[in-house]
């Protein structure tokens, strides 16, 4: 399976063309929707998702609620687009003599793709770098990763995330009771947390970085759980399944770094405290005493639930923002000011869980007989019962 997208921020929509799904999955515009909404939501958010209402179409691969298996193309549009509609035109600009382009922007903001990139494919104006470099692109990746999770539903497998740390805050509470209750207790929390008493330190946390002008980053886990063993490969490097978790997770904006299970514990650990003991009885197959490697042994599913996390620098964005340089002039200057939000990492969270899934579905459709939706259900219950019986 693969998946494009393409939209400006402020331009007049989102698109994604996902390809490779099998015929006859059932798929309603509400099922992306939903994930859409929770995206959206999260303490620390800017006026965007006030002017916003996120809402996907679908233009195609879909007939009666069934999935055709051709290209199914989603598009989400962009309520500010009528604010921006001469800025952002697609048509040339006519400006009068002495007028400049609005908006324009020539002071890059340290630690965005503004400077960078604008060197990279010569835009003078940094807001051509901006548009697209922005986190409103997660937008349609969320589209895309809910038609993964929709598909993984279907296959027995859940895919869910909480907050762990914001500005220095960590979550003390990190068991749950099933994925269902993991979902009630963040859903209904402003910042996706499992611990009450984090949540309140959290929230402040990221009052106080707003009233500084200031912005926080945090980190985020996803945990999957319902993988058949042996998903993914050790025999080349590029089918490894953690890894491409790890590249799905750090190519969303503003990711850093990545760790499975005990993660970067793991260095100062000896090995008996680290790898997970196999045993093994008639339910369940073969299984791991403990689960500190993550769901991952040699780039291939234990079947163990998979546990990656991920972390998300400060947004760039500064209202007192940092010294840069205006490429007009090279004279210094504090970097440019857009509209943002001093945290987002508890939308960050919604958008990992479906960068994650949409992997895990896409590693799935790749490895086993996909053409037909029931077809897939049958092979992956094979696989478990293969694994089982081993
Ligand atoms: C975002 C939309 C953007 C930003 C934010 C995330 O909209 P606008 O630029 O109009 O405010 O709010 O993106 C960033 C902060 C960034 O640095 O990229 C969204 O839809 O999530």
């Amino acid at each position: 399976m693969r998946y494009l997208t393409a939209g400006e921020s402020h331009g007049p929509q989102l698109t994604t063309i996902i390809e490779g799904l099998p015929a006859g999955m059932p798929l309603l515009a509400e099922d992306i929707n939903e994930e859409l909404a929770r995206r959206q939501k999260g303490y620390g958010r800017g006026r965007r998702m006030q002017i916003e209402k996120d809402t996907a179409q679908i233009a195609s691969g879909i007939r009666h609620g069934l999935t055709l298996g051709s290209p199914v193309a989603l598009v989400v549009e962009n309520n500010d687009w009528k604010h921006w509609t001469k800025i952002m035109g697609q048509e040339p600009l006519e400006l009068d003599e002495g007028e400049e382009v609005k908006r324009k922007i020539t002071r890059p903001r340290p630690g965005h793709a503004d400077l960078n990139g604008g060197l990279k494919y010569g835009h003078r104006d940094l807001r051509n770098v901006l548009e697209r470099s922005s986190a409103r692109e997660t937008t349609v990746r969320v589209a895309a990763g809910a038609v993964a999770k929709k598909l993984l539903s279907l296959l027995g497998i859940e895919v869910a995330s909480h907050v762990v740390e914001i500005g220095g805050v960590k979550s003390e509470v990190r068991n749950y009771k099933s994925i269902s209750s993991l979902k009630e207790i963040t859903e209904n929390s402003p910042v996706r947390c499992l611990d009450p008493k984090a949540e309140v330190e959290m929230m402040k946390a990221i009052d106080q970085a707003k009233e500084n002008g200031d912005s926080i980053g945090g980190i985020v886990e996803v945990i999957v759980e319902g993988m058949p063993p042996g998903v993914g490969s050790y025999v080349h490097y590029d089918r490894k399944l953690d890894a491409k978790l790890a590249a799905a997770i750090v190519s969303i904006n503003a990711f850093k770094g990545v760790e499975f299970g005990i993660g970067f514990e793991a260095a100062h650990k000896p090995g008996s405290e680290v790898h997970d003991e196999i045993a093994w009885n008639e339910q369940d197959g073969y299984y791991r005493k403990s689960n500190r490697l993550g769901g991952f042994e040699g780039g291939m599913t234990t079947g163990m639930p998979i546990v990656v996390r991920g972390v998300m620098k400060p947004i760039p964005t500064l209202y007192k923002p940092l010294q840069s340089v205006d490429i007009d002039t090279k004279e210094p200057f504090t970097a440019s000011i857009e509209r943002s939000d001093s945290c987002a990492v508890p939308a960050a969270a919604v958008v990992a869980e479906h960068a994650v899934a949409w992997e895990i579905a896409s590693a799935i459709v790749d490895q086993f007989y996909a053409d037909r939706l029931d077809t897939l259900i049958d092979t992956v219950e094979k696989q478990r019962q293969y694994a089982r019986e081993f």
